[in-house]
């Protein structure tokens, strides 16, 4: 009750602040509200999934064994459930294929049907939430180096077709609920060594998906997921980040920007506005690359706030689906859940309560001591009080209070797995 009542305090404090920098906390709260971000299933289980049960392949990896990791579709399902009632607002599940209801059966990457996938939707129905979906190329004998791109047809047709039947999937999905299904394609092909033939598989890339996207189909949003490197494809990756930036550009298709898929030195929020003139919308994959894309927990950190911030400095926020990307096998796996959207809805608060107005008034005139003087007092706002606020009116934990929610779940469920 106290706690309580010091946060609304704090709120009304912090909302007389924000006004005198021209700053609507109401309407700032109204957004965040509405800001869906797609939680992606696969930070349960490590990427393994239910097809297989094997580790991953196709130049990602989780580390770390934990205990708790989700082994099947109801310890996964029950996860997610948690995860929901300690977040605010409304959001979404981000699934990969490896995650159908197989129901004990092994259906191969070409044989996936919507029904593999029904219990899914009744599921997401139930529990009000909408479903993004992935093909999955990697963690199949099948992967190798090159899918999309292979000049080996029967490999490279039986990766178009799996990624025609997760259209499809990703289609009745999004009919089932009312609203587009993401559907990301992300292919790990590359090389460890230098080819000479790099324009080759561009082309064959191009093409594959060219073919895989000629069919309509209203219900899904196809997003094509750029990359610098994987492991063990260190010297090319077919994917790059020009060949979708210019694939996307001419087929006007969605754009994901993984915030972990660029060099260490770079600032990926600076290719926002880029990107933003020449592709429709862009699908966002925040994780947090620690010297290479290593998929760490996603933070309040510099590259997090500066690609939010960016977007809402582009008048550009309803342009992106928020996703999250990272899988930390070394600590509680729920825990790793709800620092990393906790800490992507902080960013996506912070942004939307930037003085942007005063801020591009003071650019236009040239006034640019007042412009960065402004930029570094927002920084100090308290803006950690609206996001208190925004918790404690969802009836989610506030602050530092899910610890203990996590510790008890982790007494009561992931610990007897
Ligand atoms: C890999 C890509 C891709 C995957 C997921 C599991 O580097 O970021 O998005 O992480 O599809
Ligand atoms: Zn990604």
């Amino acid at each position: 009750m106290v706690k309580e009542k010091l946060v609304q305090q704090a709120y009304e404090v912090a909302k007389e602040r924000y006004a005198a920098i021209g700053v609507d906390t109401d309407q700032v709260l109204d957004l965040l509200q509405k800001q869906q971000i797609s939680l992606h299933c696969w930070q349960t289980d490590d990427v393994v999934g239910f097809e297989r049960n094997e580790a991953l392949s196709g130049g990602i990896q989780t580390t770390g064994n934990y205990p708790g990791r989700a082994r099947n579709i109801d310890e996964v399902r029950q996860d997610i459930e948690f995860v929901k009632t300690l977040l605010g607002g409304k959001h979404r599940l981000n699934l990969h294929e490896i995650y159908g209801d197989f129901g004990g059966k092994f259906v191969d990457r070409d044989q996936v049907e919507v029904r593999h996938f029904q219990s899914w939707i009744d599921w997401a129905k139930a529990n009000d939430m909408k479903l993004d979906f992935n093909s999955t190329s990697f963690s199949h004998p099948k992967s190798g180096d090159l899918t999309l791109s292979n000049p080996d047809k029967g490999i490279r047709d039986f990766w178009i077709e799996h990624t025609k039947r997760c259209r499809h999937i990703a289609d009745a999905m999004g009919k089932a609920q009312n609203d587009p299904c993401i559907m990301n394609i992300w292919v790990h092909d590359g090389s460890k060594d230098m080819p000479v033939q790099r324009k080759k598989y561009r082309e064959i890339l191009a093409a594959s998906l060219d073919e895989i996207m000629t069919e309509k189909l209203d219900g899904v949003k196809n997003c094509f997921e750029a990359k610098l490197f994987g492991i063990g494809l260190e010297s090319y990756t077919v994917g790059s980040h020009d060949f979708y930036t210019a694939y996307c550009a001419t087929r006007k298709q969605m754009f994901t920007l993984d915030t972990g898929h660029y060099e260490p030195t770079e600032n990926v929020s600076d290719f926002v506005s880029t990107l933003l003139m020449y592709v429709p919308e862009l699908m966002l994959h925040v994780s947090r690359p620690v010297r290479w894309d290593s998929d760490h927990v996603t933070i309040m950190n510099d590259q997090t706030l500066d690609l939010f911030k960016e977007l809402v400095r582009a008048d550009a926020l309803d342009r992106a689906h928020v996703g999250l990307d990272y899988f930390d096998a070394s600590i509680n796996r729920i825990g790793a859940y709800i620092i990393g959207s906790r800490a992507t809805q902080k960013c996506i608060l912070q942004a939307l309560l930037e003085p942007k107005a005063k801020l591009r008034e003071y650019e236009d005139k040239g006034q640019y001591f007042e412009r960065l003087a402004l930029m570094e007092e927002a920084k100090s706002m308290p803006f950690a009080a609206v996001f208190d606020y925004f918790n404690l009116k969802n009836g989610v934990p506030v602050g530092e209070d899910f610890i203990s929610c996590i510790q008890q779940y982790e007494k009561k469920v992931t610990s007897k797995r």
